[in-house]
């Protein structure tokens, strides 16, 4: 057992070659990190640009479960449903994570993952072009499918294993900047939905941002701008709050990169597609789903002076999600009873025996996901055949079913 490397430096590792790889691929980024790197550097805060999550796309049903497998050796599970038809998006997700505060904290790296809807496409024959483009992916090396095997039947692997399996993995992730479609599929597939295009048109799921924490993202989103990275106008989620909950995001919209297009790809056909870009995070404390409901009722009005902001309302309205902790020089055996009601444990917070902390939230917010795909879109495209979500079709393709945010 002792010599298989554990799951979490295995996603260490993977972040760091994630990260390197998309800074030589999108400059830009690099500069993201510059700013994160200051703004954290000014409030101490010590995990200096630790890469929190990435976003990719995908194709097939297949993929999704390949995927699952691949990332289940980096400890990462899928963990929620995120349904973007409500949004007028052709895709479904979700987050493979680590599932513990321990696993997190070792390294937080999580891939939100999203998976395309032909039932979204109106047009049947671009539902034809398609499925034709869809014949032509090839995501996973079969080397790195080797691995996973070996993973799967030894319970992980070793360390040159390991580098040898991030090795071909790293690679379904890299910009080949060719276009399996000709420019005039690519064009339409753009017309319909230029999410469609950036996904069919590949043959590989191009990693499509990544994001670093950053301590206060109100200030960075001003450096953005100071230092001329093209951010997008509102930061996603929660107003700025004394108490931070859940997830605000932004990013600086998406660069153009240089396609060529297929047969021939020798570059007399080339085009520019846009679709990567880099982004930054801050989370607050988990809601419960009494809170996710007030929360998404404040979205939706935009009134989010509901929504208490201080932590002991938040705590004893049961909106958000608390550990509760001995204080240090209380014993266990201090508390001569057990508390077995909500008052016995305000009395001993009252009492100072019990402190209670905010638990962070760790996933992702529907609504935000959405305007960070929209910020990043051309243009809105047209497809949206008002299709719900399909939870079971989407865990069908993974091949397991989601883990319930709320659960964890
Ligand atoms: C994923 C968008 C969702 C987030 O941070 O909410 C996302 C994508 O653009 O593929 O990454
Ligand atoms: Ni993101």
């Amino acid at each position: 057992m002792s010599d298989l490397i554990s799951a979490w430096r295995l996603r260490q590792m993977f972040t760091l070659r994630l990260s390197k790889m998309y800074c030589d691929e999108v400059p830009a980024y690099g500069r993201l990190i510059d700013v994160v790197n200051k703004i954290n550097r000014q409030s101490l805060s010590p995990d200096v640009s630790d890469i929190r999550h990435g976003a990719i796309r995908l194709a097939l049903p297949d993929e999704l479960s390949l995927l699952r497998r691949a990332f289940r050796v980096l400890g990462m599970h899928p963990v929620g449903y995120y349904d973007l038809a409500t949004a007028g998006l052709p895709v479904h997700s979700t987050a493979f994570r680590p599932l513990t505060a321990g696993e997190i904290g070792k390294n937080p790296f999580r891939l939100f993952a999203s998976l395309v809807r032909l039932d979204q496409i109106a047009s049947p024959a671009l539902q034809r072009d398609a499925k034709r483009l869809m014949e032509k992916r090839s995501i996973l090396a079969p080397q790195a499918l080797a691995q996973i095997e070996q993973a799967e039947r030894k319970g992980g692997l070793t360390h040159s294993e390991g580098e040898l399996f991030l090795s071909s993995l790293i690679e379904t992730f890299r910009w080949r900047g060719k276009s399996v479609a000709s420019r005039q599929v690519y064009e339409a597939m753009i017309a319909e939905h230029p999410l469609l295009a950036d996904v069919l048109c590949f043959e590989n799921p191009h990693i499509n941002h990544l994001t670093p924490h950053v301590s206060d993202i109100d200030a960075a989103q001003s450096e953005m701008i100071a230092q001329g990275l093209p951010a997008k106008k509102k930061i996603e989620g929660p107003p700025q709050r004394k108490c931070p909950v859940l997830l605000r995001q932004t990013a600086f919209r998406a660069l153009e990169e240089t396609v060529r297009f297929a047969p021939a790809w020798d570059g007399a056909d080339e085009g520019a597609h846009t679709a990567r870009f880099g982004e930054i995070e801050q989370r607050g404390a988990a809601l419960t789903a009494r809170g996710m409901t007030l929360y998404d009722d404040c979205l939706s009005r935009d009134a989010f002076a509901d929504l208490p902001d201080d932590w002991d309302t938040l705590r004893r309205k049961g909106l958000a999600w608390f550990r509760y902790t001995l204080t240090p020089d209380t014993l266990a055996s201090d508390i001569l009873t057990q508390p077995s009601s909500p008052e016995d444990f305000e009395d001993l917070l009252k009492d100072g025996i019990l402190s209670a902390a905010p638990i962070v939230y760790e996933d992702f917010l529907p609504v935000s996901a959405a305007g960070i795909f929209h910020s990043n879109l051309k243009q809105a495209g047209t497809s949206a055949t008002g299709q719900r979500g399909n939870k079971d079709a989407f865990e069908q393709a993974l091949g397991s079913k989601v883990h319930d945010p709320q659960a964890l």
